[in-house]
Formats: C-alpha cells, structure tokens, sequence
C-alpha cells in the first residue's frame, strides 16, 4: 500500500478533486440558467474515488466511464474548457456537442466515455483490456460502475471472461448506496460487491472511499498486477454521492402509500422500464422467453406480463434516452406494442392489457405524460387492442399516426383546413396488431395516404402500414403512400440539431400539400 504518499502528493490530489468539485457546482449553476440544456449527475462527494484511481494509471490506460462521470474524464486528464463546451453543446466540445453530459469522450486522455446505459462500460473496458493484452502495450483498463449496475448480466460476464483470460483490468465500484432513487440494499442480495470477486478467482478489495490513501494503494496494487500479466482485479469504495440523482431530480419521488397501493392493486406482472432505450439489456428475456413460452410449451405456459416504458423524444437526452424502438418489437409474434396518443386510451389500452394473458409492451410517449383530456371513470373503461380510431374525419387525405406524432398531425390538420384541405386522421392505438381494415376503409374514402412516425423511418412501422396499403388499395390510390418520420442519425443532445431530428408539423402540412390537387382552393 502506498501509504508513504508525500505531502505534495495528497496537496495534489486534494487540488484534483477540487477542480471536480467546481466543474460541478459550475456546471449546475449553468444548468439552473438553462444554458446546459440536457440532464447532469453530479460527482459531489465521490470525488476522492476518481482522483484516487486515476492518479495511479498512465496517461495512456483506458478508462471506461458511467453516466456520472464529469469525475472521471477530468481525473483522467480531460480539458475543463472542453468538457464544459461539451456540456454547452458547442462545436468545440468533446464530441462536437453531440454528446452532451451523458457520453463526454477523449481517446486522446484515454476516456472512452461517459455512457447513458448502465453498466455499459464493462464490455467497453474489457475490449480495451483484451486489446492491450494482445498488442502488448502494458496498458490497463479501467471500469468504473455504480452499485445498482452490478445487478447486470454483462458484469458477470465480463467478471468470467477477464478472469479466465487474465485481462488487465480493474473493476471499480463506487458504491453510493443508491441506484437513481432506490437504496441497493433493496434490490441486491449480497451485502459487499467485492466479495463477488471469489467466485471469480480474482481478489476483490473494499476500501473506504473517502480514505484517500487507502483506495489509491489497493488501486496501484491492482494496475501492478493488471500490468504483470496477472490479470484482473475488483475494487469497491463505498462512497456517496451529495446530490440528487440528476440535476432537478427529487430525492424522493414516490411515497410508500402509493408502492403499497400498486402491490396491492398488482394482477398480472407490471414491470416499468425506464426509458424505451433500455429495453435493448433484456431485449433476450422479451424477445426470446417472454413472447415465445406460449407457443413454444404449446399453450401450457403464458406470460401475462405488462412492460410500461417511457418512449420517444422530450428535450435534450440525445442517442441513448430518446428513441422509438417500437417497430423492434412489433417485429416479433407473440407480443402486443401499444402506443396511446390520449389519456383516456392510456387507461383503456392499459386494462386491457393487465387483463389479458398475454405479453405486452406498453409505450408511453414522454411528452404526453402532461397531456390533457377527458378520461372516463370506473374500472370498465377498456380499449381493445388492434382497433383504430378515427381521432378526426376528413375527405381529401388519410394521415395515420401514433403517439406523439397523433397531436403533430392533429395541428397540421388544423392548418390545413384553413387552405381548404381535410385530413383524416387515424391512430390505430396498437402497432402491433394493426388494424388494417379501419385504416383501408379510409383510404377507400380519400384515395390518399401519409403514414407517420417518431421512429428513424427505416424499417419502421410507418413503412410497414404504407407498403401494406401500397399493396392492398392499389386501386383506390389516387398517388403513392408517402411516408415521414425520423432522419437517419442517432438523436443529437443539441436544442439545434434536436429540431432537426425529428418529423415536424410544418413537414406535414407540406407533405400533404404536394399530395392533394389544387383543386378550387
Ligand atoms: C440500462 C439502463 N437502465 C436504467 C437506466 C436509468 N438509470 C440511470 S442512472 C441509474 C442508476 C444507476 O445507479 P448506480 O449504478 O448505482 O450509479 P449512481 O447513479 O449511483 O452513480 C439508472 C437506473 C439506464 N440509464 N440504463
Ligand atoms: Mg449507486
């Protein structure tokens, strides 16, 4: 252990984490004028961890960072300038403001990234772990992760294969005791993340986290022998974090009476992801167990499991917090997507759901989350799924959409009744299935289609309707389906380049406008 760290040392370390600490006080301050357009987690108070670690790497190992990691990147050697231009989303940050906050990376300094995804960095780190191994570079990888992500299938893995193929690379837990706003003694059986290291024939060390000399010393113990060929360590510093969750994030946000009502009232399993984005670290459990038991056990099994997830874009969480991935699971026989673009279906598609007997994955469009309507009382209001509504009659052109894009087209059809044009507007409420029939019977009608999306529009639902009505009412088409949703780029974390992300109103009140004639308007 390094215990004999000189004055000068610890002066420096203590400079370190200071730089960290006004990063972050700035950062906020900024946030609170709304300069800093997306989310920021705050570093306040786990400081020594990161300043500790780093200080014992070379400038040219590798770390792999969390959705929390200001701390890391500027222990790492990141310019404070450019971490905040980042934050700014300005051309000169990081990643050209297109990352924001969540993903800050330097490959220069080493840092190959903060990340949205929980425990994403494991198989990051251990890929720069295996590649330094087989080029012989000496260097080491460094994973940082929280303790609600140990509860990942990829840290065990990635636990197995650095110990079977003796990586270089440390494991490094800052144990907070929260996972956003659940305490990890809730959701994790074992008590210490470092004694999982045993099973894994790799020394696991728990250090304080505050205790400065302690955490580098077990951490230049590790590179030591990361560096030696000796292969991988864990480390876990029980540590906190001073703030909430993210900035303007309550620090308690549900009260007990409502968790026990939702025991009580619980049926069929409800599960919530959080965030669509997020269904891709289970998509195996969904996709390959979940919708396929019935079948597969030949009606002996069902699964009547409900996944509400939040869906879609609100502002400023860029690539990993915004897309619509519904068309990934309408692909997939066996499971029922809704998408409700009003109060009053959320609450009926979602009896229905509960209800039935079957999987069903349940998209709640984050920006309709404030929305307001009429929503009808009792226990009886129930929407089937796969049965359309026309949210608007109309003569001269069919729009067909869901969600978010139901009140885009809503306002384009305002606007273009104005001129003289009249939409109808369906949303078939489910993606999967989709009823086809109302929306054909309305296409008989106008002899126009326009099918939207939030989604990216390759291989979306949209483009799955309009082929389907390109095929079925060749006939009735006075022009060809069209089509408008999402440009073909990850979502930008800036206000700029969001904009032009996604499908506005003013796309389709012109697309609408090129397909109907002229006429006597
Ligand atoms: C795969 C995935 N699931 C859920 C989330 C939402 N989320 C963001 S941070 C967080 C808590 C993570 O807790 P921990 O790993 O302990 O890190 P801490 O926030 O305490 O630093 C959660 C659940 C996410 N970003 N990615
Ligand atoms: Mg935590």
């Amino acid at each position: 252990m390094s215990n004999d760290l000189s004055k000068e040392t610890l002066v420096g370390f203590w400079r370190d984490m200071h730089r960290i600490r006004a990063f972050e006080r700035a950062a906020a301050y900024q946030s609170t004028l709304g300069k800093i357009y997306g989310a920021l987690h705050s570093y306040e108070g786990q400081e020594a961890c990161a300043v500790g670690v780093c200080a014992a790497l070379r400038a040219d190992d590798y770390v792999a960072s969390t959705h929390r990691g200001h701390g890391h990147c500027l222990a790492k050697g990141t310019r404070m300038d450019r971490m905040m231009a980042e934050l700014f989303g300005r051309e000169n940050g990081y990643c050209r403001g297109k990352g924001g906050s969540l993903h800050i990376a330097d490959f220069g300094s080493g840092m190959l990234g903060a990340n949205g995804i929980v425990g994403a960095g494991y198989a990051i780190a251990a890929g720069a772990a295996l590649t330094a191994k087989r080029s012989g570079s000496g260097r080491v990888a460094v994973c940082f992760f929280g303790d609600g992500a140990v509860t990942r299938g990829t840290f065990h893995e990635v636990m197995n294969m650095a110990s079977l193929w003796k990586l270089p690379l440390l494991m490094v837990c800052e144990n907070n005791g929260y996972a956003q706003y659940v305490a990890t003694t809730e959701t994790m059986v074992f008590r210490s993340v470092a004694e999982l290291a045993a099973n894994y024939r790799m020394p696991g060390v728990h250090v304080d986290g505050n205790d400065m000399r302690g955490l580098h010393g077990a951490t230049a113990e590790a590179v030591a022998r990361a560096r030696s060929g000796e292969g991988p360590t864990l480390l876990e510093f029980k540590t906190q974090r001073f703030t909430g969750h993210s900035s303007g994030a309550p620090q308690s946000y549900r009260s007990k009476a409502e968790v026990d009502e939702l025991r009580r009232s619980r049926d069929p399993v409800i599960a919530e992801i959080m965030y669509s984005d997020f269904l891709a670290v289970c998509t195996d459990e969904i996709v390959n167990q979940a919708a396929k038991i019935r079948y597969m056990t030949g009606g002996q099994a069902r699964v009547p499991l409900v996944i509400r997830s939040p869906i879609g874009m609100t502002r400023g969480v860029a690539a990993q917090h915004s897309q619509s991935l519904e068309a990934w699971f309408a692909h997939i026989p066996g499971l029922r997507v809704a998408m409700p673009s009003t109060p009053a279906d959320a609450k009926g598609l979602l009896k229905t759901a509960l209800r039935g007997e079957d999987p069903v994955i349940f998209f709640e469009q984050k920006l309709l989350y404030g929305a307001k309507g009429p929503v009808p009382e009792g226990s009886d209001h129930l929407v089937p799924l796969g049965k359309a509504v026309a949210a608007r009659d109309g003569e001269d052109v069919t729009v067909v959409a869901t969600g978010l894009m139901v009140s885009k087209a809503l306002e384009a059809a305002v606007e273009l009744e104005r001129s003289g044009i009249s939409v109808e507007l369906i949303d078939p409420r489910t993606v999967s299935p989709v009823d086809f029939e109302t929306i054909y019977r309305s296409v008989d009608k106008t002899a126009r289609a326009l099918v939207l999306t939030e989604a990216t529009l390759a291989c979306s639902v949209a483009s799955e309707i309009a082929a389907s009505i390109a095929e079925h009412r060749f006939n009735s088409l006075d022009g060809p389906a069209r089509r408008l949703g999402s440009p073909f780029v990850p979502k930008p974390s800036t206000p700029v380049l969001e904009k032009l992300a996604y499908p506005a109103t003013e796309d389709i009140v012109r697309i609408v406008r090129e397909m109907v004639p002229r006429r006597g308007r």
